[in-house]
């Protein structure tokens, strides 16, 4: 609000006659619990309830809240659909969902039914029924979801968006993104340790690998496509004047995870015997609208260095993420690249300027707290936020269409207009701000 400023108890949110937001939390493992932990580093919330199938995991959240002298939540999660009593709460305005990814969907039409505002963690659907339900839902409730997308307030994707938006690269042209992340450790583990340790998944392991593994079993498909795609979308306005066309897809063999069972478990660990549908590198090309292609990367079982691969191109030049590299015509030096660092720092976003120091200060990465700065502030407004339900479905749809292009040999799938036809009229949400 007004008149904040950064002193030593500053408090993001701070401002003396603002009504709190009462928030939620629907699942609390390690994602919801750094929600939580930014949500504690403001003044401006009241956790009202906290649900998991996880006891140790309520507990944890519950002490969080009183440690920070909040309020003892209340506590749900006795069955898996426990859920809908602390939707059915009057006092909550706003929910967060953290759950596994087969949740995502159901808990997010009933927190819209429910007329809470409604934060949905990455990926937000598996199925393109899924992402048709999130807009439906949105449509027929008038209640607003959005799409947790972490990345989009990264400090160097903020500083490219404003480049963008001040037309350095000229018109835009080409894009590359994915999700190239090892996740051999966080798809196996030994059932006491949430990384590695031993090669169960399912039932014997816990945290991400007891859920989130068996989507490479049973599906050949860019299974995670929106920290990738969720930053190109917004330089290039998806749903506010640019849609996804079409898509097509391929997928190389598997062998990655297979390989590090027999390596960490022994050929004769039942989990050897395990077929994974899904392809080590998934590759999709996108076009838009606006005559630009995406090329998207699924790259999760292999060894390798992190890296979402970011690539912007336009008339006039591009950035490269890996090799942090810039080229602008007329600026540097021809055919030759330029450090990005003093780009980055002159384009520095509004956002990072002003509150970069605490964001990262404060422990928790920097844009984990703006992700959740932007909701917390655009649920108090009650106004759409930066990353919608059409983005929501629009993002998430890569799943299933890519799933259906690589069973067909390459073959094109066409996006579905979520937006019915307004994407030509919705105007480009306005990212380049020091507010949220
Ligand atoms: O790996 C990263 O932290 C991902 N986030 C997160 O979404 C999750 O997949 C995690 C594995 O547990 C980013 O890459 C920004």
């Amino acid at each position: 609000g007004a008149g904040v400023s950064v002193v030593p108890s500053f408090v993001f949110g701070a401002s003396p006659n603002m009504t709190k937001l009462n928030i939620g939390m629907i699942g609390v493992g390690l994602r919801g619990t750094n929600h939580l932990e930014n949500l504690l580093l403001r003044d401006d919330v009241n956790i009202i309830a906290v649900c998991d199938i996880d006891p140790s995991r309520t507990k944890l959240a519950v002490e969080k809240v009183t440690e920070k002298g909040g309020r003892k939540p209340l506590v749900f999660g006795k069955d898996e659909h426990d859920y809908k009593n602390l939707l059915a709460l009057d006092n909550i305005d706003a929910v967060i969902i953290a759950t596994p990814w087969l949740w995502h969907t159901r808990m997010a039409k009933d927190a819209m039914r429910a007329g809470k505002y409604t934060g949905l963690e990455v990926s937000a659907a598996n199925t393109l029924e899924e992402c048709w339900d999130l807009v439906n839902t949105h449509e027929e409730t008038g209640t607003h979801m959005m799409i947790l997308e972490n990345v989009n307030y990264r400090r160097d994707i903020l500083a490219i968006l404003n480049m963008v938006r001040q037309n350095v690269f000229g018109e835009l042209v080409h894009f590359r993104c994915g999700y190239q992340h090892d996740l051999r450790e966080v798809k196996f583990n030994n059932g006491k340790q949430p990384y590695g340790g031993g090669v169960e998944f399912g039932e014997k392991a816990i945290s991400e690998a007891r859920w989130r593994t068996q989507h490479s079993v049973t599906r050949n498909a860019d299974l995670y496509p929106t920290h990738g795609v969720g930053p190109i979308a917004a330089m290039c306005d998806i749903n506010r004047g640019n849609r996804f066309l079409s898509l097509t897809s391929h997928a190389t063999k598997s062998v990655g995870l297979h390989n590090y069972i027999v390596k960490n478990g022994g050929e004769d660990h039942p989990n050897a015997s395990v077929k994974f549908k899904l392809g080590d590198i998934v590759t999709s090309t996108i076009e838009t609208a606006n005559g630009e292609t995406i090329i998207v990367t699924h790259d999760t079982n292999l060894p390798r260095p992190y890296s979402l691969g970011f690539r912007v191109q336009g008339a006039n030049g591009l950035w490269e993420v890996d090799g942090n590299r810039i080229h602008i015509a007329g600026v540097t030096e021809a055919h030759h690249w330029d450090s990005a660092d003093k780009w980055l720092e002159k384009y520095d976003h509004p956002l990072w300027k002003k509150y970069g120091e605490l964001a990262t200060g404060a422990g928790h990465g920097g844009m984990d707290f703006f992700v959740i700065n932007a909701f917390v502030e655009s649920a108090k407004l009650g106004v759409a936020p930066p990353m919608d339900a059409y983005d929501a479905a629009a993002w998430s749809a890569i799943t299933p269409l890519s799933e259906v292009s690589i069973e067909n040999n390459g073959e094109p799938q066409d996006f579905p207009d979520f937006t019915r036809g307004n994407w030509i009229k919705r105007k480009p949400y306005d990212w380049i701000k020091d507010t949220y």
